[in-house]
């Protein structure tokens, strides 16, 4: 019977293609479903005309039969019908399930049923629809016959949009709506204010956009100084928040509007000065970086400021949260200020262990607030900074950006937290070596990094799991002047965030995600969207062998790539080494390798490999700081170089402890010389390495020093990698100890003195 329906189908395809093209879905879509079942060789045929049924009187279900018809002209051409009784598509609600985002989307002979817990979930079957079809201008698609049940992993699913470093106009921000949709992202947290320009209109409050929203000019790149002198503004009027909000609603995207408070306010002290503790003068600030001129907290009307703008915001904003930022908040006016020093003594707050009276005086603040928002039947969230102080807001959400530990304190002291760690989702980081990518804040978060974060720490106790409600990237846009660059900064980094989002971890798979992400990129440019193309070079995976016994090097790119290789220090040609299956190298090579998409070659990527076969383990004595522990001990000796960026996991870093590592050769061998790096950023409070020794032993147990280095503390700031040899006289050893003394108190030029500071050490080599 199968068979038959199949020959039939073929033959159909055929008649229908003698008249208008045909292509076939698949379900290879992004995010990853729950679960895809093909349900026997039926097909059904989706052909111009065809009608979308949903319950009539439910407004919801109409936009998202409307939705569908406009996706699919969009994708392929089609022209749907939406209404009527008994269509070939059918919307419908009754899905029994205990998370309102499920939906199935079943495909048989006779049609398709879309069935969710929620108008939400139909979207989201709809999304999938939409993605699973060929990309194509007109034509009839046939539909293999499946059922797809699905529904998110985490409940908030968020992305973060910097509006006041750069701003961006309501039809920007709504093609950045339309992006989130896509990818089954359900909260836009709006970065609204900071200290480069206030974007949101405040009735009570004029001179926040009339002056506010406004600077003088721009710094030229990284604070270098030199200033563009070009006037740089914009703001979003209350009748055109609310045209965001509902266009965000429409699609099931929540918008979190974030009124950064009480550092990040030089905007509003250059409006309003009398809310700063000196009085200013102040201006909208022209650089980036953190700025100490904050709000005053012993000032009454400062208070009621923050409360007035805050009653307007919930005034626009239905979202049940309302982010108050709460980062960076600089003491240094605090400690100053005899109005705040006058409210910490009358609130009784006192420096201990733990907090200053300066810290605690700011989660007095955000607790006054949270009380506020609470009255007007909100919930507050701050980023993790609002842990700080002994009166954290009792019902407070934390936003984890610093690192991944603060998500763990926040479930363990009962808070719901959202993880956000710029080790992983700061889109504003560079994504790629490259020279020639565009300048980026720093740091590194390639879409694997992306792709591979697990949100919920595995030493977080299982029953404190459920704090952890979801995750968040961020595009913080000092760096991002136009709209262009930054969807090239987000796509496709957002394809592998909303697999962490949506999809269970356990079937999550890096290399089949990039063969689903062709088409999406393939979608993007129908769309028109900017996106970044390094995915379609060579993304390399090396790793040391379990035995040591050589580096095995894994190729990859987006699927429908050749990938051609030489390991002579040659570049590449299509007559270079096809590569099919991973393989070993045992010494000192150069591997270049490049894809070919469609015929056309892709950048050269190439890596120097320098396997040492000496080497048979390696072993820490004490444990790396845990947001740079990547690889772990054998990142040290793994072949591969670190470079300038101490993020990308080639570099361990430690910090308030040492490197020290004991080295397995195989056999006792003669040795001369110990070689290390070091990467020091001092801006990052990453510093040089200040002593060096080296021991030797033959049985692991009984060391002998054999080399010992000290050197100065550095006096100025800088940004580099250096190399350092260790010589001593011949001797011979099995066993070989390096311990590198990191900065234990940063001197005194640099605004971490006294605190410790980081060592990133990579390759270490024997001689
Ligand atoms: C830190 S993340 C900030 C922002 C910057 C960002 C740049 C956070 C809560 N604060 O003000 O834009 O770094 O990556």
């Amino acid at each position: 019977m199968k068979k038959i329906i199949y020959s039939i189908f073929i033959f159909a395809a055929t008649v229908v293609a003698c008249t208008a093209p045909q292509k076939t879905a698949d379900y290879e879509v992004i995010p990853l479903p729950v679960s895809v079942q093909r349900a026997g060789d039926t097909f059904f045929v989706l052909e111009d005309g065809a009608v979308i049924s949903y319950p009539e009187e439910n407004e919801k279900m109409a936009k998202n039969a409307q939705f569908l018809v406009s996706y699919a002209k969009e994708s392929a051409g089609l022209d749907l019908k939406a209404g009527g009784p008994s269509g070939q598509i059918t919307l419908e609600l009754g899905l029994d399930s205990s998370n309102k985002e499920a939906y199935e989307l079943t495909v048989s002979d006779k049609g398709v049923v879309i069935r969710g817990a929620s108008e939400a979930g139909v979207f989201y079957g709809i999304q999938t629809l939409r993605k699973s079809l060929p990309l194509m201008d007109r034509g009839t698609v046939f539909l293999p016959a499946v059922k797809i049940s699905d529904e998110p992993r985490f409940r908030y699913r968020g992305m973060m949009l910097d509006v006041s470093r750069h701003f961006f106009s309501v039809e920007e921000v709504k093609t950045y709506i339309d992006m989130l949709a896509l990818h089954n992202i359900n909260r836009l947290h709006w970065h609204l204010t900071d200290d480069q320009g206030w974007r949101i209109e405040i009735k009570r409050y004029p001179k926040l956009t009339e002056i506010g929203s406004k600077r003088a000019q721009t710094v030229i790149g990284r604070n270098s100084g030199e200033y563009d002198g070009i006037p740089y503004g914009g703001f979003y009027t209350q009748e055109q928040i609310r045209e965001v909000v509902a266009y965000a609603a429409e699609r099931y995207i929540t918008i979190v509007p974030e009124v950064d408070m009480p550092g990040h306010m030089q905007a509003v002290l250059a409006c309003y000065p009398e809310l700063g503790c000196t009085g200013g003068p102040y201006k909208v600030r022209e650089k980036w970086g953190i700025s100490s001129d904050v709000l005053c907290a012993g000032n009454d009307k400062t208070l009621q400021f923050v409360k007035d703008v805050l009653e307007e915001v919930v005034g626009l904003f239905p979202s049940e949260y309302v982010h108050i930022g709460g980062d960076e908040c600089l003491k240094d006016e605090w400690m100053r200020c005899p109005k705040c020093q006058n409210r910490i003594r009358q609130l009784g707050l006192a420096n201990d262990a733990q907090h200053t009276k300066e810290q605690k005086l700011q989660s007095w603040f955000v607790a006054d607030i949270e009380h506020f928002l609470e009255e007007h039947g909100r919930r507050l969230i701050g980023w993790d900074e609002i842990l700080e102080g002994d009166l954290v807001a009792p019902n407070a959400t934390v936003m984890a950006w610093r690192d991944l530990r603060y998500g763990m304190t926040a479930a363990r002291l009962h808070h719901d937290a959202i993880m956000t760690p710029s080790s992983h989702v700061y889109f504003d980081h560079y994504q790629d070596l490259d020279q020639n990518e565009p300048l980026a804040i720093g740091g590194y978060s390639s879409v694997g990094r992306v792709y591979n974060y697990e949100p919920i720490p595995s030493d977080l106790e299982p029953e404190l799991r459920h704090h952890i409600l979801g995750v968040q990237a961020n595009l913080w846009t000092e760096y991002i002047p136009t709209f262009s660059h930054a969807q090239y900064m987000v796509l496709p980094r957002m394809d592998a965030l909303c697999e962490v989002q949506w999809t269970p971890a356990g079937t999550k798979d890096y290399g089949a995600f990039c063969n689903r992400l062709n088409k999406m990129l393939h979608f993007y440019d129908k769309l028109g969207w900017n996106y970044a193309k390094h995915i379609y070079k060579v993304s390399a995976d090396f790793a040391l062998d379990q035995e040591m016994e050589g580096i095995k090097v894994s190729l990859n790119t987006v699927k429908g790539g050749e990938i051609y290789y030489t390991l002579d220090g040659s570049e590449p040609t299509i007559k270079s080494l096809r590569y099919t299956a991973p393989f070993v190298v045992q010494d000192k090579v150069v591997v270049k390798a490049m894809a070919v998409h469609d015929g056309i070659p892709q950048t050269v990527m190439s890596e120097n490999l320098s396997y040492d076969n000496k080497i048979s383990g390696i072993e820490l004595l004490q444990e790396p700081h845990r947001s740079y522990r990547f690889n772990g001990a054998s990142t040290l000796v793994d072949g591969l170089t670190g470079m300038q960026n101490y993020r990308t996991g080639r570099w361990l870093g430690f910090c308030g402890k040492d490197l020290e590592a004991i080295i397995k050769l195989k056999s006792e061998t003669e040795i001369s010389k110990v070689g290390f790096n070091t990467c020091v950023a001092t801006s990052d409070w990453v510093f040089d390495v200040r002593q060096a020794i080296i021991e030797v032993s033959e049985d692991g147990i009984h060391f002998k020093k054999v080399a010992e280095e000290s050197y100065p503390a550095m006096t100025s700031n800088d940004a580099y990698v250096k190399h350092y040899d260790l010589l001593f006289e011949t001797v011979k050893a099995q066993y070989v100890k390096v311990t590198l003394v990191s900065e234990h108190s940063i001197p005194a030029f640099h605004g971490g003195k006294d605190h410790p500071g980081f060592i990133f050490v990579d390759e270490i080599s024997i001689d």
